[in-house]
């Protein structure tokens, strides 16, 4: 797309350069990208990186059941959601992931499984997580940042997962944690965040069918910037509690810490169910921009939705909060 800054009228011919157009371009997308509360999203199909295979390893799954869940909205676009990402180990800026991921090394790898449970012990992505159960899940994610997406997931119940390991009537939560090793995680050498990145839920809610294990997207391996190989997928919470890269699984008695509830308490509560009545202390949350990955700076401009309690999954999970004050367990 080609914009115009000044009428040409305005501008003597010599003083137009190639790299005049493109910074006053920079400018404006920046200017809109703030403006409209949304960062940049760069445009993939431009990109030197058009041409690599997608997911971690540019391999599909074989074989991925479809199921009922979700159809009717657009999906995001595999740029979309691979070039606008919150993936702190590899920077803050949304388009970091994409750009510093590549250092991920997603296989082998392995999941330690540990805490109050029969079977403990450390396996391998494939032991856990077996090829043909797998599923196709389009679910919508809600940042609490206010933008969200449709993703078309793959991946397993985490209640399949939890049940093999027979956990016993001490495992009250399941606790998660996200890779340290900073040669491959490269801004865990800064404190943007504590490391390890650590989420948790309850036993009810890791064991409720929306609750996945994904391992894909588009039925490709999970991009790296997405949190290859395996990452949380709780669709009626807001994306942080999604933990990505995850190396170790616990069940344990207490409720397990959670980044942002660690890092800022009055604005992240360990619950975190998207929730347009309950705003953040900081802005409402009663709205939110979805992002397409259409249209280049179009999508950065798209209105506002209007969000739906419980991310639009409350008839299947609300039932979980029953005789819960929201505005406490926020
Ligand atoms: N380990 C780890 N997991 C993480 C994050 C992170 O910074 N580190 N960011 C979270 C946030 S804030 C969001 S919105 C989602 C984004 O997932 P996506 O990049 O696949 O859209 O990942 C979540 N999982
Ligand atoms: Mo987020």
């Amino acid at each position: 797309m080609l914009i115009k800054w000044k009428k040409t009228s305005d501008v003597k011919p010599s003083e137009i350069t190639p790299k005049d157009v493109f910074l006053n371009r920079r400018k404006f997308i920046q200017a809109a990208a703030i403006a409209s509360g949304a960062s940049l999203v760069p445009n993939f199909v431009n990109s030197s990186l058009a041409t690599t295979a997608p997911g971690y390893d540019g391999k599909k799954f074989s074989n991925v059941n479809k199921s009922a869940f979700g159809k009717a909205e657009k999906l995001t676009t595999y740029e979309g959601l691979t070039t606008h990402n919150n993936f702190y180990e590899f920077g803050t800026g949304k388009s970091d992931p994409f750009r510093n991921a590549r250092t991920l090394e997603p296989s082998p790898w392995s999941v330690e499984i540990t805490g109050h449970a029969a079977k403990t012990g450390t396996f391998s992505v494939e032991d856990i997580i077996k090829p043909h159960q797998l599923e196709e899940r389009i679910y919508r994610l809600r940042c609490v940042e206010a933008w969200s997406m449709v993703i078309p997931w793959v991946g397993v119940p985490l209640a399949d997962v939890i049940k093999r390991f027979e956990p016993n009537s001490k495992a009250k939560y399941v606790a998660f944690e996200t890779l340290v090793d900073p040669k491959q995680m490269p801004d865990q050498e800064r404190n943007a965040l504590p490391w390890p990145y650590v989420e948790g839920l309850r036993m009810d809610e890791a064991m409720n069918p929306l609750t996945i294990l994904a391992v894909g997207v588009y039925g490709v391996h999970m991009p790296k910037q997405n949190g290859a190989p395996v990452r949380l997928v709780v669709p009626w919470k807001y994306g942080f509690k999604y933990i990505k890269s995850i190396v170790k699984i616990s069940f344990v008695e207490k409720e397990p810490p959670a980044t942002w509830n660690i890092q800022a308490p009055s604005e992240y509560g360990f619950y975190s169910n998207v929730n347009p009545n309950v705003d953040h202390p900081r802005w409402s949350q009663k709205k939110e921009r979805r992002i397409t990955g259409e249209g280049g700076l179009s999508a950065l401009l798209t209105p506002k939705i209007e969000t739906k309690f419980m991310n639009g999954y409350a008839e299947e999970v609300a039932h979980l909060y029953k005789g819960m004050d929201l505005n406490k367990f926020f």
